[in-house]
């Protein structure tokens, strides 16, 4: 193995280095990178990190071909047409930043919180995510932004229950007797769950699927519950009802490790099967069936995933799931219980990261991400503050993915607004800007990382010198700070210093040098005896308003909004495409070809009516925009709801549409997140 910066691999060598996997997925690989005379030539899992298990997915193998494309971005650019073109000439870095710095200088003279730093997950790297970036624009002043885009639903109901991003160990899931995989299409968003799942398979589990689209996984599980998006949350209740009915609760559990669960009893003695049923489109038989199982096949693990938490009721209904492993007492097995998120265990030292004491007690605002559309198009105004003028745009691809995109195209199109997209390639987003700057792909810069999905830390060295003259994140910023005269030592620190502070100081860089990951010391069956991370040491059982998620205002489904569906009767989800990860690799030619053209799964029963030929052109439509894909007629769908796969790069899409053409900015019920599978929608056959 190879030790930091193989820049100092000398010619003629072959060396093996590692890294760890950026993308945002809760598998975070641990990679071992084969570099011949300084260049990548092969990206591998590393066999002996547990849950990589030596695979990587598709996608992930692909990363040399993305990191040596031959459209990456490689010198600092500078827009020459028209917003949105994405027409650039090449300038030196000491001209963009030096032009960046003065215009945005003089935007934090009137009011710093004008500039707004727009940055998601591309890469989930603690380093090169938020560190520098977080501490310049603390020491700005810059508006701040609320990271919704997601996941915040279901973390935010997760920490509400439990008192933090916790749950079980991914292995431990191989020892389980009932598997339910809720909202997650594992084999191809959390692949090396799957196997871990197939494992249990193996040893006599039944896994069953929880799930609106009939996925590969759903196919490959004993069951499918096919039920309509939105209802997972009654379908919760309808399993508290049998629970409660059949005497199947464990009663001990309850009693010394939870509290507030008198007044969800109550509520769920009204979710007889019949009514449950009705609700998720499941028949009363599957509800019951699923709570015999939950009750008496033990120990029963949970794999919930964010993709049902993606509509209005969404929060609430983690809150009531997360219930479940309680009331049947399945966490006193270490093979018992939920796993939603693991991000929680780790010990990540956001202040060191971060720095918010740069804000020196400045309050600046917060924007939500999901809203940007919205907000972009806003005036001045006492409540919202200055109109923006100025976005940096890092680790995310906002035109794409972003909400309701009409209006987000709309804002990014605005002359008066200065952008900066720091990119690896052209993106919708960066075509928006009036400079791109090139940024270093994982292969090219140091990084350490925590999982969402399992419990080890990850170390990621640079297997390459940058490419052309791209610069990791956080030389960009530092490199800003300094041309603006923001100075503070924080302001300065190398990205090793910051990588040392990340976890701070209870797992160091040498430990991770060791091997290229670590394990976290923690229990085996974490709340076996309770304990839970709340002020109490109970989960939080709330029940006021849980009954209602599918009636929320804004919940746009058939039953919820009986008007608009008059007009626009199918439920729509867009759930990833297999071989991208949200938008990234959709311009990577061998994964582009496998998913060949963006689609619309319908069922034969709602094609049928409408005319509509599997492979033909279709026009989707509602108030908001129109998308144009490729009709599949499959029965991946259900009757009723139709399944745009993402999330394609709008100019390499059909018509320079994309899905979110068709999604809207309300928020969850609870972590203010967007509704991404909350959209009633018609569908005609195009021309
Ligand atoms: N290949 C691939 N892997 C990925 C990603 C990718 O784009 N491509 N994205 C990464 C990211 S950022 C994330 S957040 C995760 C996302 O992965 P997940 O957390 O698993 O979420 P989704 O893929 O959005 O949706 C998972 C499944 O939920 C289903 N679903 C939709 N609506 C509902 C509902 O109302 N109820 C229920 N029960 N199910 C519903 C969808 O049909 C889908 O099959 O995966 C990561 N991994
Ligand atoms: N309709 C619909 N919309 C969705 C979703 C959906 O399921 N349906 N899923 C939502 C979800 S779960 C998420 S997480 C968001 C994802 O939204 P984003 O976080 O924006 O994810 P990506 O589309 O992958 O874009 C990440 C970008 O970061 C760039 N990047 C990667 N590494 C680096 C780096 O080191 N430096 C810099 N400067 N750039 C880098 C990549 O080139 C890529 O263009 O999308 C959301 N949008
Ligand atoms: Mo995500």
């Amino acid at each position: 193995m190879q030790g930091p910066g193989a820049s100092a691999i000398p010619h003629g060598r072959t060396a093996v280095v590692r890294g760890a996997c950026p993308h945002d997925c809760p598998d975070t690989c641990a990679l071992r990178v084969t570099v011949v005379d300084g260049r990548a030539i092969k990206v591998q899992g590393d066999p002996d990190h547990p849950p990589t298990h030596g695979a990587l997915c598709r996608k992930v193998s692909a990363y040399p071909e993305r990191t040596y494309h031959p459209e990456r971005v490689l010198q600092p650019l500078k827009r020459v047409g028209p917003k949105g073109s994405g027409r650039f000439e090449r300038v030196s870095w000491d001209e963009a930043l030096a032009d960046i710095a003065a215009r945005l200088s003089a935007i934090a003279a009137r009011d710093p919180q004008a500039i707004v730093p727009y940055s998601y997950a591309g890469t989930m790297g603690l380093v090169q995510g938020e560190s520098l970036a977080a501490r310049f624009f603390h020491a700005l002043g810059a508006s701040r932004l609320d990271r919704t885009i997601c996941a915040s639903a279901g973390s935010e109901a997760l920490a509400l229950t439990y008192g933090g991003k916790v749950g079980m160990h991914v292995e431990h899931f191989a020892e389980s007797r009932l598997i339910l995989i809720w909202g997650s299409n594992s084999i191809a968003s959390n692949l090396h769950f799957w196997s871990v799942a197939q494992q249990a398979k193996r040893n006599g589990a039944k896994l069953v699927c929880i799930d609106p689209r009939r996925t590969e996984t759903a196919e490959k599980c004993h069951q499918h519950l096919q039920l309509l998006p939105g209802t997972d949350g009654a379908l919760a209740l309808g399993l508290m009802h049998e629970l409660i009915v059949h005497d199947w609760l464990d009663h001990d559990y309850v009693a010394r490790h939870t509290e507030g669960w008198p007044a969800l009893r109550e509520e769920a003695l009204a979710w007889t099967p019949e009514r449950t049923a009705a609700v998720c489109g499941l028949t009363a038989d599957e509800v019951r069936q699923l709570a015999r199982d939950y009750a008496t096949l033990a120990p029963a693990a949970i794999r919930l995933n964010y993709g049902m938490q993606r509509t209005r009721g969404g929060g609430n209904a983690v809150r009531l799931i997360a219930v479940l492993p309680c009331l049947v007492g399945a966490w006193r097995h270490r093979a018992g219980g939920l796993l939603l998120s693991s991000s929680g265990w780790f010990p990540v030292d956001r202040a060191a990261l971060q720095r918010p004491d740069l804000l020196g007690g400045r309050e600046p605002r917060i924007l939500n991400m999901s809203t940007i559309g919205a907000d972009l198009l806003r005036e001045a105004s006492p409540g919202f503050g200055p109109r923006i003028e100025a976005l940096v745009v890092y680790n995310s691809n906002p035109v794409a993915v972003a909400p309701q995109s009409p209006q987000v195209v709309q804002g990014f199109a605005r002359e008066d607004l200065f952008t900066v997209v720091l990119e690896h390639f052209l993106t919708d987003t960066a075509d928006h800007a009036d400079y791109v700057l090139p940024a270093t792909t994982q292969l090219e810069h140091l990084d350490v990382h925590a999982s969402y999905g399992h419990t080890y830390a990850l170390l990621n060295e640079p297997a390459i010198a940058p490419l052309g003259e791209a610069r990791p994140n956080t030389q960009i910023f530092r490199e800003l700070a300094a041309r603006m005269g923001l100075d503070h030592p924080a302001l300065r620190e190398d990205d090793e210093t910051v990588a040392a502070q990340a976890f701070g100081g209870r797992i160091t860089l040498q430990e991770l040098r060791a091997r290229g990951w670590v394990k976290l010391p923690l229990p085996e069956a974490p709340f076996a005896e309770g304990g839970f991370p709340t002020p109490s040491g109970r989960c939080r059982i709330a029940a006021p308003g849980l009954e209602a998620p599918r009636h929320l205002p804004g919940h746009e489904s058939p039953a919820a909004a009986p008007e608009l569906a008059a007009r626009y009767p199918l439920a729509m989800i867009s759930p990833p495409a297999r071989n991208f990860l949200n938008s990234t690799f959709v311009n990577v030619r061998s994964l582009r070809d496998i998913e060949g053209e963006p689609v619309l799964e319908i069922h034969p029963q709602d094609a049928a009516p409408r005319g509509i030929e599997d492979g033909r052109p279709v026009r989707v439509h509602n108030d908001r925009g129109e998308y144009w894909c490729i009709a599949r007629v499959s029965e991946r769908a259900r009757p009723g709801v139709v399944n745009g796969l993402g999330i394609w790069w709008r100019k390499l899409g059909l018509r320079g549409t994309n899905v979110n053409e068709l999604t809207h900015q309300r928020l969850t019920d609870i972590g203010r997140a967007p509704c991404f599978y909350d959209v009633l929608v018609e569908v005609e056959a195009g021309a």
